[in-house]
């Protein structure tokens, strides 16, 4: 279970890269089986025995692991160590109970900082470089996931973590850090609490934008790339896996690299629970191949996406995932059309005179389904307000075969920002 250099195993032809996986794979289904209750009597129940996993295509003989597996086993009943042998414990807070607890071995923490390293440098940057960590620091996965794996790589950090975003403006300004990482909703904030402090954010050092966490539509990283007028690449991840470092964009832009050596991607119908073919969107589904303290078998991450097994431009074999569309469960159906709030985004930002800030509340008027958009104007938009609500409209109705009951637009600032943690943009009070 060792770590493996980037330069030789993202870029290996996937028939090697295969034996790799089909290995480990082999190894993590024993090793869970034999360490972790949860596993053994899943399996058990399942009729299968490690034995008969011989590589990843007998994975889809296993049951899923779920959200709900991590609850009924809190705080630490997935893990496969004593307490001991975990030098780090992270969490993640869903929206109702307990977090997800997660643990780290010193081997797994080696493997953090490797993916995360792989990250950095696919995006061009070295340990000349400074980076303005502005993720929490904390039980969240972002602000120590990030740090360590830029001070492996021997980078500067600027360890801001999240909010207190005036100074944010003005470390960046000071040191003439050439990167940033935080949520996209942040660094459209960010750039907002700076141009109010009299800076254009396009004037600030930064070359390179490391955003993730929370959904973010391609429209959303162009402004983020013009406000900043840098390169804007994403990095996926969950606690449950690892934490930030799953998957990591490098500068061809063009999906995630899925670091497949240490995290076996699958994507299946959510509705079937079987894989889907390949290139067709589903749910993403992931298993650890090394993880040490809390290795996990086909865990269901309910985030949507779309698989790409060519090579990339830049070399590396390893396949990429898409921006994530949306959560299985994130879903609206509103008066039986079912949408995703990133499809609403996607709509909204076409419009040059609106701001990327946006709600959507969803409320029930007797027994039907109301949908309320309110957008931001843009600053300098002087038009009628009506006319452009009007278009809007107009827009979404053809694009999502369904027309929000109202579109409201509203003055700039008039949006609530988020400064620390995942950005809301769906309010159901149904
Ligand atoms: O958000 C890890 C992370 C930190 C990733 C910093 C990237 C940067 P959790 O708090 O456990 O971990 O939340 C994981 O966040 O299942 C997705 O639903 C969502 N998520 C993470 N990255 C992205 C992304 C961190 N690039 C959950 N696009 C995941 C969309 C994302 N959603």
């Amino acid at each position: 279970m060792g770590v493996s250099d980037d330069t030789d195993v993202t870029r290996l032809p996937r028939a090697e890269l295969r034996r790799i996986q089909d290995e480990r794979v082999r190894e993590v289904v024993k090793y869970a089986y034999e360490n972790v209750e949860f596993y053994e009597r899943a399996l058990d129940d399942a009729g299968v025995h490690p034995d008969d996993v011989t590589g990843v295509d007998d994975l889809t003989l296993l049951p899923f692991t779920t959200k709900e597996d991590f609850r009924d086993n809190y705080p630490t009943g997935m893990f496969a160590v004593e307490m001991e042998d975990v030098i780090r414990i992270h969490a993640s807070s869903g929206t109702t109970g307990k977090p997800k607890i997660v643990g780290y071995t010193r081997d797994d923490l080696d493997v953090w900082r490797e993916v995360m390293m792989r990250g950095f440098r696919g995006a061009g940057l070295t340990a000349a470089d400074t980076l303005q960590n502005a993720y929490s620091y904390g039980l969240f996965t972002g602000g120590f996931g990030f740090h360590d794996g830029a001070t492996e790589l021997g980078m500067t950090v600027v360890p801001t973590g999240g909010g207190n975003t005036q100074r944010q403006v003005e470390m960046l300004a000071d040191l003439g850090s050439d990167a940033i990482c935080l949520t996209p909703s942040y660094a459209l904030y960010l750039a907002e609490v700076a141009e109010d402090m009299g800076y254009d954010p396009a004037d600030l050092p930064l070359s390179t934008v490391l955003y993730g966490a929370e959904p973010c539509t391609e429209p959303m990283r162009t402004e983020i790339e013009r406000r900043f007028d840098a390169t804007a690449v994403e990095n996926y991840g969950l606690s449950e896996i690892i934490g930030p470092g799953v998957a990591v964009e490098c500068l061809e832009q063009t999906g995630m690299h899925i670091w497949e050596d240490h995290f076996y991607p699958e994507v299946i119908n959510p509705e079937t629970g079987k894989r889907v073919a390949e290139g067709e969107e589903g749910e993403l589904v992931l298993t650890t191949l090394t993880k040490q303290a809390l290795p996990v078998l086909r865990y269901r991450t309910g985030d949507l996406t779309t698989l790409d097994y060519g090579t990339c431009d830049c070399g590396r074999t390893v396949v990429r995932m898409d921006s994530v569309t949306g959560r299985a469960d994130d879903l609206l159906i509103v008066r039986g059309v079912n949408f995703y709030p990133s499809e609403v985004e996607s709509v909204v930002l076409e419009f040059e005179e609106v701001a990327p800030y946006y709600r959507i509340d969803l409320r029930r008027e007797g027994t039907l389904d109301r949908l309320d958009l309110t957008v931001e104007l843009t600053d300098d938009f002087d038009g009628s307000r009506a006319e452009l609500e009007g278009r809007i409209r107009k827009r979404l109705s053809n694009v999502l075969s369904f027309t929000p009951d109202g579109v409201e637009l509203v003055a700039p600032g008039s949006i609530e920002r988020t400064k620390v943690g995942k950005v809301q943009r769906v309010y159901d009070h149904r």
